[in-house]
């Protein structure tokens, strides 16, 4: 079949909830993908960083392998030998009292807004009903009901209402606007991203994560972290919060705590917070299931044994230096930490970034707009210094011609 014949079949049979690039990838081998008719592509985007450890890593699929043939799934009607093993390793490599293991990125996030609002009306005793959690604008949290009730994109609530309540707004980067919100006595968590990443790879001023957790601290709120996609490497510290030694009360994971193999998110917090919630008041189906512990485990080995979250540093430095000397015209700002990157561009003679990235698939590099001028490059972590320069190379000739 030719690409468009696949892509023809998803039009008639799938939703249309997405607007891919025009590729159709067949095989992915550390930072490379190749499509249907053979061309191979960097891939900038490594699944919106759920690949930090490259496409198929081959320590992360021999997990798979082996505990595919073993055990997949037991419910946590009963215990499990990997279970335990994955939350071990993780407390320990975190430094946390306890993980709850969840699947997807929402649903980790979900369980962190349960037990703030718990831990609000068993700790610090908020009137029921009244716990408040404080947002800030252009977030991207996920796409439950709950969670787009605290977006501040269009696109992302707009007719998906009634919305839950208890939410507070306010800007981000804007360490004012966060002591005046947690004047309100029923505010029990403030929820952000250390970099927000739909929003287009937005960086807030030094300090501000420091100052932001201090107020927390000072007002008895926890301060919640959604390193879903900043986490694990991903900005050249293992944490984004690492840049300002701050060890969120709740810390929120998912993407490339599994390499990108298959979903495992979870909630680290400590006994305090964790503890509010009792057996059988919160759960889900493949929650911790053992395949995705033996994976989680490696996954998160592999950061540790090949140093991902320094070699993210390092040619994030060599990224950023390189689009800057492009003095491209249609390049605005470059901006992000570690690998997390994004080039914001303001067209030029009609052309848009997503004509960009058309052009830079054609030239064998795969990357995404978001917000119709931001294009975002988040590659793999592995990715070596031989093979950022060739990407660099292409995305010069791109934007050259
Ligand atoms: C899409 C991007 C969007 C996230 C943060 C939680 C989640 C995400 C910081 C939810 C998920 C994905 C979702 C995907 C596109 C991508 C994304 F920023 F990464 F590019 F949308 F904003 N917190 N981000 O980034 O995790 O439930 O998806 O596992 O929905 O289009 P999930």
């Amino acid at each position: 079949m030719m690409p468009k014949e696949y892509i023809a079949r998803e039009e008639k049979f799938g939703a249309h909830n997405y607007h891919p690039l025009p590729v159709v990838l067949e095989k992915g081998e550390g930072v490379f993908v190749w499509d249907v008719e053979g061309k191979r592509y960097f891939d900038f985007l490594s699944g919106y960083s759920a690949l930090s450890q490259g496409h198929c890593h081959p320590k992360i699929i021999e997990a798979l392998h082996r505990q595919a043939d073993q055990l997949t799934l037991v419910s946590r009607a009963f215990y499990s030998d990997a279970l335990g093993e994955f939350m071990e390793f993780a407390c320990r490599f975190f430094g946390y009292d306890k993980l709850l293991p969840m699947n997807t990125g929402a649903e980790a996030v979900e369980t962190a807004l349960k037990l703030a609002r718990r831990w609000g009306y068993r700790r610090k005793n908020i009137p029921p009903e009244k716990a408040k959690i404080v947002v800030c604008s252009e977030n991207f949290h996920g796409r439950t009901v709950t969670i787009i009730s605290m977006s501040t994109d269009p696109s992302s609530y707009a007719d998906f209402g009634p919305y839950t309540p208890g939410f507070i707004k306010i800007p981000y980067n804007n360490v004012e606007a966060l002591e005046e919100a947690l004047k309100d006595p029923e505010v029990v968590g403030f929820l952000l991203e250390p970099i927000q990443g739909e929003a287009g790879v937005v960086v807030p001023d030094e300090g501000y994560l420091r100052r932001c957790y201090d107020l927390c601290k000072q007002h008895q709120v926890l301060f919640m972290a959604d390193e879903i996609q900043t986490g694990i490497g991903r900005t050249g510290r293992m944490f984004a919060c690492d840049y300002e030694a701050v060890r969120p009360d709740l810390l929120i994971l998912g993407k490339a705590l599994s390499g990108g193999v298959l979903p495992v998110s979870a909630v680290l917090a400590d006994d305090e917070v964790m503890l509010t919630i009792q057996p059988g008041e919160h759960g889900s189906t493949y929650g911790g299931n053992p395949l995705a512990a033996k994976v989680a485990i490696a996954a998160l080995e592999v950061v540790k044994d090949e140093k991902l979250a320094e070699n993210s540093y390092e040619m994030g430095v060599l990224f950023r230096d390189a689009m800057e000397k492009l003095h491209h015209p249609m390049i605005k700002q470059v901006r992000g930490k570690g690998l997390l990157n994004a080039v914001v561009t303001e067209p030029k003679g009609g052309k848009t970034a997503w004509d960009i990235c058309l052009a830079l698939k054609e030239n064998g590099l795969l990357a995404k707009p978001t917000h119709d001028h931001i294009i975002r490059f988040t590659p793999p972590l592995v990715i070596t210094r031989e093979q950022m320069l060739e990407a660099i190379e292409i995305i010069r000739n791109t934007f050259e011609s």
